[in-house]
């Protein structure tokens, strides 16, 4: 199942990008393990210049053969040969504007009395070919950089897809264990003094239940707001989690709570990734974590939020999904409804969606000339860098100064200017997810 679908992504993403040149035989070519990282440009030095010569450097760039691995984690690296190649091109440039000066230079009049051709034309004749070429390799760079982008989103999808076929077996073992469960919980109301085999009945089935998150143990009857063991992937370890059984109808898993400034969230990937604080009060549950959670189920997430005037809004997204640590964590979101407006998609220029985690040690974020995360002391999706910003810092009145602070873009009069520039920030935040298709 799993080659086939590779190869089917890979000849996909073949047939829309057939504007690079594959080389022989396609189907070959996916099948070939080893990618070629062999950089298919040449740039050879060929002495020294000549007298209001030629450039004495040469370029052999056709076939220009660019390779799409097979294994997609790779594009990243070819994405990189061609940059390497670009910049290649740009320095070949530099260096025939320098011997084009050079050649200028030795073009005294009298110093030989030989008869060479214009150096003036000849260089702009290079000039041309390099500009040719160098335009070329913008638009293989500008075409791969699509193809790594669409590659990204099939291999989200794909990951996935995978996921939602092998889990509905699982789920449907699940749903019976937890059934079950649930038959031999209401027995055990029943006859509590009699039947001398209960007790047997009783504890065995339960120890060998696998609760993948919080609404698996409303399912059974838990009613209480508590911290719970759970066990997302069979085959991955267990680990805590806080319920909330009240809001909604109960069945959330927390993944991250603000209330009060006790956790400190300008962390490091590390913590991000195992996660941090106290699961009773400020903490970020870790992304491997969440990872699991989201990818056992189809999940949807509420946030909820609170400021210091008391005023309470709220954001329910219909889907939810973090990527795993190799895709960088990267955050799929679905629609919007709720009261406190969609801030994960601001706008065109401030989306969240489909970003990666960014740290302050480790940027992934689309803000060119700096780490989002560093700037805004927090480990988030960020954009470049953003509308939303829920593990910012804790602020217990209003601040000054870069607007770190826990932050909801959408929130009513958040961007109305203040006297004296002064910032709000929110005085409480909570992520949540439950089971898309869970019944209270
Ligand atoms: C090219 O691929 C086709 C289809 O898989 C295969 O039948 C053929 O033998 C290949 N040709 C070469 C030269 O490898
Ligand atoms: C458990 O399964 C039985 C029989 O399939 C069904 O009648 C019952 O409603 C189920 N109970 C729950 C809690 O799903
Ligand atoms: C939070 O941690 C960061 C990084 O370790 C540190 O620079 C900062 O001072 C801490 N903030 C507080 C309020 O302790
Ligand atoms: C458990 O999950 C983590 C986080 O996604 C992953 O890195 C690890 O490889 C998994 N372990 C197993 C045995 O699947
Ligand atoms: C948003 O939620 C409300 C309340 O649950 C529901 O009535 C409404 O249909 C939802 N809107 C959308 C667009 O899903
Ligand atoms: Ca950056």
């Amino acid at each position: 199942m799993k080659p086939a679908s590779f190869c089917w992504l890979s000849s996909a993403v073949l047939a829309a990008y057939g504007v690079l040149v594959v080389a022989n035989n396609e189907t070959e070519e996916i099948k070939d393990e080893t990618a070629r990282e062999a950089c298919p440009l040449r740039l050879e030095s060929r002495g020294k210049c000549e007298e209001g010569g030629e450039c004495p450097y040469q370029v052999s760039l056709p076939p220009l053969t660019i390779q799409l691995p097979r294994q997609l984690g790779r594009i990243e690296e070819v994405f990189k040969e061609v940059q390497n190649l670009k910049e290649m091109v740009n320095s070949l440039k530099k260096s025939c504007q320098d011997c084009k000066l050079q050649a200028d230079d030795s073009r005294d009049p009298g110093r030989n009395g030989q008869l060479s051709p214009s150096p003036g034309s000849l260089g702009e004749a290079d000039d041309n070919r390099v500009r040719e070429l160098e335009s070329e390799v913008n638009k293989l760079s500008s075409d791969l950089k699509n193809a790594k982008e669409e590659i990204d989103l099939l291999q989200g999808r794909l990951e996935k897809l995978n996921l939602v076929n092998m889990n509905n077996i699982e789920n449907y073992v699940d749903s019976k264990v937890a059934n079950l469960t649930s038959v031999v919980n209401s027995l055990d109301g029943k006859c509590s003094s009699k039947c001398p085999i209960q007790e047997q009945i009783q504890s065995r089935p339960v120890q060998h239940l696998i609760y993948k998150d919080c609404s698996d143990y409303y399912t059974i009857g838990k009613r209480s707001s508590e911290i719970y063991r759970v066990t997302p992937d069979p085959k991955n370890s267990s680990f805590e989690v806080f319920c909330d059984m009240e809001t909604m109808g109960g069945g959330w898993t927390v993944l991250q709570a603000r209330l009060d400034g006790s956790t400190n969230f300008t962390r490091t990937w590390r913590d991000y990734k195992v996660g941090f604080g106290n699961l009773r009060r400020e903490f970020w549950l870790g992304n491997d974590k969440i990872h699991l959670l989201t990818k056992s189920k189809e999940m949807i997430l509420r946030i909820d939020l609170e400021d210091f005037n008391g005023v309470k809004l709220y954001a329910l997204y219909d889907q939810f999904y973090v990527a795993n640590e190799f895709l960088r964590y990267r955050l799929h979101i679905g629609n919007y409804n709720g009261t406190a407006g969609d801030a994960l998609h601001f706008s065109k220029h401030y989306n969240h969606d489909l970003k990666f985690f960014t740290t302050p040690d480790r940027d992934n974020d689309r803000y060119p000339s700096g780490n989002c995360g560093l700037y805004y002391s927090s480990g988030w999706w960020f954009d470049a860098c953003l509308s939303a910003n829920l593990n910012g810092k804790y602020y217990h009145q209003k601040y000054r100064g870069v607007r770190n602070g826990i932050f909801w873009g959408t929130w009513p009069g958040i961007s109305e200017a203040q006297p004296g520039g002064y910032k709000s920030s929110l005085k409480e935040a909570k992520m949540m997810i439950r089971p898309k298709h869970f019944k209270p």
